[in-house]
């Protein structure tokens, strides 16, 4: 892969970056968000929203394998006897069902149940690296920072769900260890529209705080 620099428009200014120094970050592009009868949904929420996506979730994917671009893919997943689920996350709120209960798609959020899984439009393939999370960032918990740093990689570029949550929560983790990030915007969603519109603006405020954002459409054209 060649070593030059690629920039592309974005907010709040241009985003430069080199491919082979760069991954994209899939974040948890799981049944148990994105289809009825997973976390998402026993949490109260309206999971059709978050299929909207899948499609330039799809071209961003496919144009950043034909380029040679690195891929990581992560799932919000526990170990089946919830050992690294902490009960104050299990036992907040009222959802209908709680993690590591039966749903219909298995065992809500548990590792290898059909609802953790990515969902097939999206699936990884070989070389991919895979990052079971038991936390809202991707780091904690993970050995990512091991496999990243292992590629030499320093650029990332995040799609997936949900913005305010495991996006934002993994581009801020991202950000203290150093890495520059993009967000594309019309590759990530919320259950809150206004909540997704808020993060990218958090995101890019006051001289790209936490990161660039931008739409996948640039991205698209400089790797093409
Ligand atoms: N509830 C919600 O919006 N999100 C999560 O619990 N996890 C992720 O964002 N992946």
């Amino acid at each position: 892969m060649p070593s030059t620099n690629l920039t592309i428009p974005a907010t709040p200014f241009p985003f430069t970056f080199e491919l082979a120094l760069a991954a994209l970050v899939i974040i948890d592009m799981q049944r148990d968000f994105v289809e009825p009868g997973g976390f998402g949904e026993t949490l109260g929420n309206d999971v059709s929203l978050l299929t909207a996506i899948v499609p330039a979730c799809q071209r961003m994917l496919a144009a950043w394998r034909a380029a040679g671009g690195l891929v990581v893919h992560t799932r919000e997943s526990h170990k089946p006897d919830l050992s690294d689920c902490p009960p104050a996350k299990r036992e907040r709120g009222n959802p209908s069902l709680r993690i590591g209960d039966d749903g219909p798609m298995g065992r809500i959020l548990v590792s290898g149940e059909p609802g953790n899984q990515i969902i097939p439009e999206l699936a990884p393939i070989a070389g991919e690296i895979v990052i079971d999370k038991p936390g809202k960032g991707m780091f904690y918990g993970t050995d990512l920072q091991v496999q990243l740093q292992a590629r030499s990689i320093r650029y990332l570029v995040f799609m997936g769900v949900t913005t305010e949550v495991c996006v934002q929560t993994s581009m801020r983790e991202a950000n203290d260890r150093g890495y520059d990030g993009l967000l594309l915007t019309d590759c990530t969603e919320s259950y809150f529209p206004a909540f997704k519109a808020a993060t990218i603006e958090m995101v890019h405020a006051q001289g790209a705080i936490v990161g660039w954002t931008s739409e996948s459409t640039p991205l698209l054209n400089a790797i093409s």
